[in-house]
């Protein structure tokens, strides 16, 4: 390995270091966050950023890739055996970049995408009118019943019935129950539609065995690798052997340029650290955690949609408790609780108020918190969320909240 050297450039040595301290300080709710090993971080750090490999293993348009081949092939091979798929793609640089790369394979511009609302739960590359889905796909959306606040499997028949989309697509960003994957595949067949799966915010839970798998079910499965799975920043596509092929030509050239070889690496790193059984008891804790949080906060009058959660994620009704979202986010962050604001079903205010929170348990579950702690953090974001600009009650939180913190360290 290369011996790190003296830092010279100190503006940014900085900036890192104090953002590697507010990670340790701060207890981290945002659910599409985690804490990725030093191993993975480590693999990003190394002299394979220097590569051009524009192509796939044994078929590249630069020389000297023999090694960053093998990477590749560790990647993709994990990916197909961490998940039981016939094939994989590990060059998305994002999963924004993954879902380009399968609308491309599966469809063709203006074509009918029918996917899950943004202001239900879904993702803005899933049709939102600013981003390259909705600007060169026909997208429609389903959303969440009203009153259960769940995917109601009828409503989406009916929709898929009537729009007949060439690309029928399940997977949200912020959507607390199980999804019915084989239910989706049954409506794709039915109205002749393509099946894609953007499993971004639970892939690290399907790799544990805490949410069942949509890989039988789907055409193409897209990923990002660093929310549940832990791993870096990135994307990552596993299909069909049908479909490989295009897949492989809408990343590469399609999409990308080459690819990012220093994280393909630490994404092969990621996936092998997934195959472990400590995974899958880190996992079930993150599901653990997220239903001890989420009842802590109903037993403290707050009502969360559709009434608690099944996976890593819930979303808080604060609007209700007469406090937008964005204050929410904001007095939480004062105590060193980072979340994120976040509408709600059938919200009524605008986005950059919002009147929820999304809560997730991947990240504090990695540095070790269990359930008692869970509890105590229920109580906490309770006590903040009740006495709004109470300095004493704010210290106080903040005060305990930093004595978790300081018991739990991420990289000591
Ligand atoms: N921005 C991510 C999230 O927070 O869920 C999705 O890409």
């Amino acid at each position: 390995m290369i011996e790190p050297e003296v830092h010279r450039d100190q503006e940014v040595w900085s900036a890192i270091q104090s953002e590697l301290q507010r990670q340790e300080d701060q207890l981290e709710l945002i659910a599409s966050e985690n804490h990725a090993s030093r191993e993975v971080i480590d693999a990003m750090g190394t002299v394979l950023t220097n590569k051009y490999a524009e192509g796939y293993p044994g078929r590249r348009y630069y020389g000297g890739c023999e090694h960053v081949d093998t990477v590749e092939d560790l990647a993709r091979n994990r990916a197909r055996s961490l998940f039981g798929s016939e094939r994989a793609n590990a060059q998305p640089h994002s999963g924004t970049q993954a879902n380009m790369g399968a609308l491309m394979a599966l469809c063709s511009p203006r074509d009918k995408v029918l996917g899950m609302s943004l202001d239900h739960g879904g993702h803005l590359s899933h049709g939102h009118p600013k981003n390259f889905s909705g600007v060169f796909y026909d997208f429609h959306s389903y959303g969440v019943n009203k009153s259960t606040e769940r995917i109601d499997m009828d409503e989406v028949r009916d929709l898929a019935r009537s729009v007949r989309p060439r690309v029928l697509l399940a997977g949200a960003s912020a959507y607390s129950r199980t999804i019915d994957f084989a239910a989706f595949a049954e409506i794709a067949r039915e109205v002749d539609a393509h099946f894609m799966v953007d499993m971004a915010h639970i892939a690290g839970l399907v790799a544990g065995g805490q949410h069942p798998s949509p890989v039988p079910h789907a055409d193409v499965v897209t990923m990002t690798t660093h929310k549940t799975l832990r791993g870096p920043r990135g994307g990552l596509i596993v299909c069909t052997k049908d479909w490989i092929k295009q897949i492989n030509s809408a990343i590469f050239p399609g999409g990308q340029g080459g690819p990012l070889m220093h994280v393909i690496a630490a994404k092969a790193i990621a996936l092998q650290e997934a195959s472990q059984p400590e995974f899958a008891a880190y996992q079930a804790n993150v599901v653990e955690n997220a239903r001890v949080l989420a009842e802590t906060l109903v037993e403290r009058g707050f009502r969360i949609v559709s009434g608690g959660t099944d996976n890593h994620v819930m979303l808080v009704d604060v609007g209700s408790r007469g406090i937008t979202g964005a204050d929410a986010e904001d007095a939480l962050h004062a105590v060193d609780l980072t979340c994120n604001k976040n509408l709600i079903p059938y919200d009524e205010r605008p986005p950059m108020q919002a009147s929820g929170i999304r809560l997730g348990t991947a990240a504090i579950t990695t540095r070790g918190l269990g359930s008692a702690e869970c509890a105590r953090l229920g109580g906490w974001i309770a006590d903040v969320l009740t006495n709004p600009g109470v300095a004493s009650v704010a210290a106080r939180v903040r005060g305990e909240v930093a004595e978790v913190a300081r018991a739990f360290p991420i990289y000591a």
